[in-house]
């Protein structure tokens, strides 16, 4: 008998296909009544599998009394309420490192394209500006500028090694210091003082919440650039948006919103701001082994093994 899970959502094919073949899989997404749904289910469901920014409070939890393992496709854990499946000893798997490069790759891309703004100059070649107007005015580099990473973690690492090829300086401020050769900062806003880019990698959660606040943009002052691969709720949104609209900072660069997938359209006016719809990870490659990863940890659990990657 293949045990018996819930998809909180349709992760890619490849993933979904494996899900399904492995085990008897039901899709939440697919309920036309929720509650009916998860109360059909719950007599035999023992994991769930769901995909980053679903929600997985401690009320759907408890909707499913076997639930024993929760599997999370992605490495960031902040939409599960991590405190409330520890307490009825529910194991929470992530996705860790299987992603570091590419979301490093997509954090260089967001900082070349905010400061070199190389989507708006080829918007101007493509509109017939070029010919009309003359050459694209001219913008700042990279090289012998400051990146301050808010949350020097595996992902931070990756982005400085490739920042530094890039000809920046490292710094970072973490909650504790770590043994690197980076000067720390003690603080966000010390961070943004003497930082020309400050990189958000943090997790998200209520630690971390708006940390990126009106303090810390003013600390990084109007020719300081914001790049957020990380959440959108670790920076106040509103304020940042207000800040881009009155040039308090140069410019944003934004992988992640606080309510995916919708981004306030006030953005897209912006000049000096380049947006990602939350494509971090977004390869077959990375995905595939994301979802792989997901699903070895279901099959250690059901198999009576220690799961890969436990945060919980
Ligand atoms: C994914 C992510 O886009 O790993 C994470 O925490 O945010 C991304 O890699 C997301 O998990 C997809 O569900």
């Amino acid at each position: 008998m293949k045990p018996e899970i819930i998809l909180t959502a349709k992760g890619h094919a490849g993933t979904m296909a494996t899900l399904q073949s492995e085990f008897t899989a039901h899709l939440l997404a697919d309920a036309a009544d929720r509650n009916a749904f998860l109360k059909q289910h719950a007599p035999k469901v023992r994991g769930l599998a769901t995909f980053g920014p679903m929600p997985v409070d401690g009320k759907l939890m408890d909707l499913l009394p076997k639930l024993e393992i929760i599997s999370n496709f992605g490495v960031g854990v902040d939409a599960i309420n991590l405190a409330h499946a520890k307490q009825r000893n529910i194991i929470v798997t992530n996705t860790p490192d299987v992603l570091n490069e590419c979301v490093a790759d997509c954090a260089l891309a967001l900082i070349l394209n905010t400061l070199r703004k190389f989507p708006q100059a080829e918007a101007y070649l493509r509109t017939g500006a070029w010919a009309a107007k003359g050459g694209y005015p001219l913008t700042t580099s990279l090289g012998g500028k400051t990146m301050g990473i808010l949350g020097l973690g595996r992902i931070g690492e990756a982005i400085a090694k490739r920042a530094q090829s890039f000809g920046m300086q490292i710094r970072y401020h973490n909650r504790t210091k770590k043994d690197v050769a980076y000067p720390y900062d003690a603080d966000a806003v010390a961070l943004a003082r003497n930082s020309d880019v400050l990189m958000v990698v943090t997790p998200g959660g209520a630690e971390t919440e708006k940390l990126v606040n009106a303090r810390v943009l003013d600390a990084l002052g109007p020719e300081g650039y914001v790049v957020n691969i990380a959440r959108g709720s670790v920076v106040d949104e509103p304020v940042l948006l207000k800040y881009l609209e009155e040039k308090k900072i140069a410019g944003a660069g934004l992988d992640v919103f606080a309510d995916e997938p919708r981004v306030p359209p006030e953005f897209f006016a912006l000049d000096n701001a380049v947006l990602f719809p939350h494509v971090g990870s977004a390869t077959m490659e990375t995905r595939t082994a994301m979802g792989n990863l997901q699903v070895d940890n279901l099959l250690a659990h059901f198999a009576g093994k220690q799961v890969l990657t436990r945060v919980v």
